[in-house]
């Protein structure tokens, strides 16, 4: 979209009650207070339904996050972070990645400029389940498997599939013209960045065209498509809460 649109109001960027795209152009930096010499983009947060916080960090050289208490999953996209968690220690470049479990004092640095996604959310206790411990990885180490028999979209889970997490975060690649096979629609919520490429994205009632950069949230029960356009793979990585009853009574 050209930069005249774009200065009289014109926008991809989309917010329905039952999902927001927000594309660069509408992304707005505020420091968060655990922060130093970095700002943050927030995403996805409770002030607008969501039952999780996803945002970008941008971090200067020096720049540090601190923790809060909550639980938290970080995907490095640019740049080089130092992660200090009680003692154990991870450097993480472009596509690593670590989760830090709940209440855990840790310490989040970067020597240069690097850009992470991150996303917080409280911890739901399991009875009998011991909650999970810090580990952390790179997703280029992670199989990607095809999606029902779908060689043309593959999943990369970044978290292992144990009762331990209230949350998945995958990669979905999908291959130029690939899609789901279906419109999804699910209790659980999702909160999405393009890593790569794009296409179409139906949410709800809406088509939108995406591309590298922009965010997703879906609200629970907002049916969702997506097909892949253009000449290059699509990638997002996504966050779902997972592993947890739909019913807090049960
Ligand atoms: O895991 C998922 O629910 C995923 N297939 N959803 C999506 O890509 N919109
Ligand atoms: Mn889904």
């Amino acid at each position: 979209m050209g930069d005249i649109l774009k200065g009289l109001g014109s926008t991809r960027s989309c917010h329905q009650p039952n999902h927001l795209l927000q594309t660069p152009d509408t992304f707005v930096r505020a420091a968060l207070p655990v922060m130093l010499n970095a700002t943050a983009i927030v995403h996805a947060a409770p002030a607008m339904g969501a039952q999780f916080v996803a945002y970008t960090a941008e971090m200067a050289a020096g720049g540090t996050l601190a923790a809060n208490g909550s639980q938290r999953f970080v995907y490095v996209s640019q740049g080089s972070i130092d992660v200090d968690c009680s003692g154990e220690h991870k450097t993480l470049g472009p596509g690593g990645y670590c989760y830090i479990p709940p209440d855990v004092d840790h310490l989040i640095t970067s020597d240069e400029a690097s850009v992470a996604f991150v996303i917080e959310k409280p911890y739901e206790v399991m009875p009998e389940v011991e909650p999970p411990a810090f580990f952390g990885g790179n997703s280029s180490e992670i199989d990607a498997v095809p999606l029902m028999g779908d060689a043309n979209v593959r999943v990369q889970m970044l978290i292992p599939e144990l009762a331990q997490f209230d949350f998945a975060v995958n990669i979905m690649n999908f291959d130029p013209g690939a899609s789901l096979s279906m419109v999804e629609i699910h209790f659980m919520e999702h909160g999405l960045m393009q890593l790569q490429g794009g296409g179409i994205y139906k949410l709800g009632d809406c088509w939108h065209p995406i591309s590298a950069g922009d965010f997703i949230w879906m609200a629970p029960y907002c049916p969702q498509w997506f097909g892949a356009l253009g000449k290059e793979p699509a990638r997002y990585l996504i966050y779902k809460d997972w592993n947890r009853s739909p019913g807090a009574w049960l």
